[in-house]
């Protein structure tokens, strides 16, 4: 299974090195890769946030380096991988605290993709326009939340998933 985390903190995922999920990306059913969303920026200073479109308080992370960063990872065909072994499941996961409850079923059923893609947002949240854009062109996008409580970004909420998910592979416990 292939795991891609998008945040402004890429060595949050390093602690993963530390357990079973590190020995199964090392020679295991893992192929775990990190990106640096502020790689897909093109100003001197990298912002990735933004006021939010319409006012309001507070900060949302901007659409466009968000899209030039999921288009990149998502490939060619959004919502199938072509890793040259046929097309197979490819979801995006937004983790928010306004999203569906990640349960155990949730990670069972995740377990079944062939790729996941982890958008890690901070401050405010990703801009809405995001998981909607990916929604109409077809990835299964899925907003889900680790619990009734704000992280100040996804990273840990996606660490956790990435835990229960990783388990249930043949092979990695
Ligand atoms: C994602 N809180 S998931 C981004 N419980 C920001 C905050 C946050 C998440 C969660």
């Amino acid at each position: 299974m292939r795991l891609d985390v998008v945040t402004i903190l890429p060595a949050y995922p390093n602690v993963l090195d530390l357990s079973l999920i590190g020995r199964a990306t090392e020679d295991g059913p893992l192929d775990l890769r990190v990106h640096d969303l502020r790689g897909w920026t093109h100003d001197r200073h990298r912002t990735v946030d933004d006021t939010p479109r319409g006012g309001g308080a507070g900060m949302v992370m901007r659409p466009d380096v968000w899209g030039e960063a999921l288009d990149s990872v998502l490939g060619p065909d959004p919502g199938q991988v072509s890793d040259g072994s046929g097309l197979g499941r490819q979801v995006l996961v937004i983790p928010t605290p306004s999203g569906e409850t990640f349960t155990q079923r949730t990670a069972e059923d995740l377990a079944g993709a062939d790729q996941i893609v982890f958008a890690c947002g901070r401050y405010e949240g990703i801009d809405a326009r995001v998981a909607t854009h990916y929604a109409a062109t077809g990835v299964e996008v899925r907003e889900l939340s680790i619990g009734d409580y704000v992280l100040n970004g996804g990273e840990v909420a996606a660490l956790v998933m990435i835990e229960a998910i990783a388990r249930l592979l043949p092979g990695v416990i």
